[in-house]
């Protein structure tokens, strides 16, 4: 006899008329990421990992490829998870969650399980979904696995000493692009545009992109990925605050600055309708705003940041906003001096919708 699959459907919260994006709403009081793990203060990833978790509840089954968050979070014996989770090879998070997946399917279906289906997620750092282990992830979602797939992209190999990554952006220092007299810049690659290729590559899949900035778009979008019947992909922006070289208490200040001067797209793929829809934020900023706020730029000559502002500029055309004029004149060098000696303004309390 064949027993049916039934699939859960989580909650979203008001996100009201879009300004409600900022505030932090009462959040599901369980925590299946609970506090005791050992990242660093102010660690990025983990304050995804820990809304993640908070939006898919307990009824959760998790997968960790290798990264800060498998070692940081991890001794022998000891997790700070309250739900099954499971290190995976860094390789293979796509094939170990596509195991799982229909593993689940099969027992319901032949009644060794009795359900319903549990909200299944991994969540992998971006030297794995955007390198490592981008096959085995893009495999997956070509497969349509009931999963959710969450990059947390800290722009770095973290765990293993800051190396660069695919996702590391243009002038970011790691220690595998120092600046110097033959690269001034540091790293001298744009960044690889790793949401929009699991959206374009897998139309059938839901994509969408966030950051730590905005807690009520991640935990929505987190429960929209496992609601979705397939596979569906999301893409985090999540400060590293050792790599980064920043103040501790700035890393939220970060998610937001980073939409605010255009080098984040936040935007939701609808694979029904097969169209992107992108936030846009009531603020629009210089990008010295966020740069300047990171050790790891701090080398930038002019050039080198009129050559991000650029970049930023054609974001905002890209996702159908105007550019101020303001915003334009930046992209001359003449206007820019060397990132160290570059004011920005500091965070203000931005209240709700501030
Ligand atoms: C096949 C393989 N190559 C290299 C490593 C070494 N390694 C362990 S963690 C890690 C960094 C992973 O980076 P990322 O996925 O971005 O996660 P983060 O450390 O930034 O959280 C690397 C390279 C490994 N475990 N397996
Ligand atoms: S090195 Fe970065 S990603 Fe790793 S625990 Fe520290 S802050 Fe988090
Ligand atoms: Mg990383």
């Amino acid at each position: 006899m064949t027993h049916e699959v039934v699939r859960q459907t989580l909650p979203l919260l008001d996100e009201g008329d879009g300004r409600d994006l900022y505030y932090l709403p009462d959040l599901p009081e369980e925590d299946p990421y609970a506090a005791g793990h050992r990242t660093c203060a102010g660690c990025g990833p983990a304050i995804q990992y820990r809304w993640v978790l908070k939006a898919a509840g307990q009824d959760t089954v998790v997968a960790g490829p290798t990264g800060c968050m498998y070692v940081a979070n991890s001794t022998y014996l000891c997790t700070p998870y309250t739900v099954p989770w499971a290190h995976t090879p860094i390789a293979s998070g796509g094939s170990f969650t596509s195991g799982m997946a229909a593993g689940y399917e099969a027992m319901i279906r032949k009644g060794r399980y009795p359900g319903p289906y549990p909200n299944i997620l991994v969540m992998a750092g971006d030297g794995s979904a955007a390198d490592i282990g981008i096959g085995s992830i893009s495999g997956a979602l070509y497969r349509n696995h009931d999963a959710l797939f969450v990059c947390y992209d800290n722009e770095c190999y973290a765990n293993t000493g800051i190396q660069t990554s695919p996702t590391t952006p243009y002038a970011g220092m790691t220690t595998f692009t120092p600046y110097g007299k033959a690269i001034p810049e540091g790293k001298k690659l744009p960044p690889k545009n790793l949401a929009k290729m699991m959206a374009e590559g897998h139309p059938h899949c839901y994509v969408a992109t966030t950051t730590v900035g905005y807690p009520v778009d991640l935990i929505n979008k987190t429960r929209k990925g496992l609601n979705h019947v397939g596979a569906a992909f999301l893409h985090c922006y999540t400060p590293c605050q050792k790599g980064w070289v920043y103040q501790t208490s700035m890393t939220v200040e970060l998610g937001r600055r980073v939409v605010e001067s255009g080098l984040w797209p936040v935007w939701e793929y609808d694979p029904a309708e097969r169209t992107y829809s992108y936030f846009h934020p009531p603020v629009q900023r210089p990008v010295t705003d966020y740069l300047a706020m990171q050790g790891r730029f701090g080398h930038m000559l002019p050039e080198h940041v009129a050559r991000v502002q650029a970049g930023a500029n054609r974001n905002w055309e890209l996702i159908g906003m105007d550019v101020p004029q303001a915003l334009r004149d930046l992209e001359d060098p003449a206007r820019h001096q060397r990132l160290h000696d570059e004011e920005y303004s500091m965070p203000v309390n931005r209240g709700i919708g501030a």
